[in-house]
Formats: structure tokens, C-alpha cells, sequence
């Protein structure tokens, strides 16, 4: 067992069987004219977990360890989105509307890719998801049984809707959840200081959090 300095106290971890989960780094969430700002928010506001979501990627790709992404998207007929996610917001731009990254939250679309920094590697695990957790109508938890994963480090965008809304699940399924607190980002910083509170609080009712420094210098 490999150990990190974490709060609410350190995490040992087998590196084996240890996978790194990267929520919702598209285009649509961190770019101006996809979903995020079409939802009113400052895109701005995502970018500062790039840098280290990067490190994390270059460590546990160094080590061979499994990395798998997350994208929110939609099946082009929208048949996999309810009524109640494509009627929410309200603002002049919906899930399907065209943008200048193309139809807003479809799969396939310039606008649904992850970010290039980000951009995932041959032969690691892609999953897209309709809803925010990454476990709802997805081959996710078919896919961590066969990697043999008990073990989750997270990054990610937005750390209280699909980051949290996936932790939180994954924590129920039995897996040993970690959040990487620069790794992970919302439009809205009290959010995401609350959702590191409110994880690690109850010696940890949700999991650890712990810097990409720590996370990258236990992979060393
Ligand atoms: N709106 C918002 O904060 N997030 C999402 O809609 N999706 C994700 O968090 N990926």
C-alpha cells in the first residue's frame, strides 16, 4: 500500500488497483459558446484545474495505471435526454441547439470533445454519460469490475454537480474515493469549497481530498 497526505486523514491506496477518473473536461463546460456559458456561467472560472488535472494524467500514465474519461453528452435524436434536463435553464441556448461549437451537449460535436490538453490517449476508457453521475446508464461499473479497480483519485469539472454527483455514488458502490482539490473545478468557488467541506467532513463520510502535488509525488 502506497500512502497520501490527505485530509480528513492520509490515504493508502494499492497502486494496482488505483484508476484515475477525469469528470467532464469538454469543450462545452471550460469554452466560451457551449453548455456552461449557455447556462450563464463565467467559463473562465474552470480553467485553473487544467494545469493540474495535466500532472495528474502525466503521473498515473508514467506509472501505466488506468485512466479513464467522463463526457456528458447526448445521443443526436436526443432520445437519452428527459424532458426535465432539456426543458432546465431556461436561457435562449438548450441541449441539441446549434452553437459555434455545434449542437450543444450531442455526441460527436466539436463542442462535446474534451479539451486538447486533455485529449485522451489510445486505449484509455471513455465513457459518455446523459446524466451528471458517471454511473447512471453507463458500462462505467462494468468496466471498473473488469480493470479490478477498488481504488478512485477524481479531477474534474464541476466539482459539486457530475464530480460530486459520481463520488458520491461511487463511495456507495464500495470504492475508496479521492478528490484532487486543484484538479477539480466549479463556476462558482463557494461551491466548490463547500463540496471539499462537506466530502471530507465526518472523518471522511464521502472521501479524502488531498493537492495534485501529493497525489503525483506518491506515484514517484
Ligand atoms: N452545470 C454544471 O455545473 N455542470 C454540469 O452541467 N455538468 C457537469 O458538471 N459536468
Amino acid at each position: 500500500m502506497l500512502t497520501i497526505p490527505a485530509l480528513p486523514y492520509p490515504f493508502p491506496f494499492p497502486l494496482a488497483r488505483t484508476a484515475l477518473i477525469v469528470i467532464d473536461m469538454q469543450r462545452d463546460f471550460l469554452e466560451p459558446g457551449g453548455f456552461g456559458e449557455a447556462l450563464g456561467n463565467d467559463v473562465t472560472q474552470l480553467r485553473p484545474s487544467v494545469a493540474p488535472t495535466r500532472a495528474l494524467l502525466d503521473a498515473f500514465r508514467a506509472r501505466g495505471l488506468p485512466v479513464i474519461h467522463t463526457k456528458e453528452v447526448h445521443r443526436p435524436d436526443l432520445s437519452d435526454c428527459p424532458p426535465s434536463k432539456l426543458n432546465r435553464g431556461g436561457g435562449p441556448l438548450r441541449i441539441g441547439d446549434p452553437g459555434p461549437m455545434g449542437r450543444i451537449l450531442v455526441a460527436g460535436e466539436p463542442g462535446s470533445d474534451i479539451i486538447p490538453e486533455l485529449a485522451p490517449l489510445a486505449g484509455e476508457i471513455v465513457i459518455e454519460k446523459p446524466g451528471k453521475g458517471a454511473f447512471y446508464a453507463t458500462p462505467l461499473a462494468d468496466a471498473l469490475a473488469e480493470l479490478g479497480t477498488s481504488h478512485l483519485i477524481f479531477a474534474g469539472v464541476t466539482t459539486e454537480v457530475c464530480v460530486q454527483t459520481t463520488m458520491r455514488e461511487a463511495n456507495d458502490r464500495g470504492f475508496e474515493c479521492l478528490l484532487v482539490e486543484d484538479a477539480t473545478d466549479s463556476y462558482f468557488p463557494a461551491f466548490k469549497a463547500a463540496t471539499l467541506a462537506m466530502i471530507r467532513a465526518q472523518g471522511g463520510i464521502v472521501g479524502w481530498t488531498a493537492p495534485s502535488a501529493a497525489v503525483v509525488a506518491a506515484l514517484e
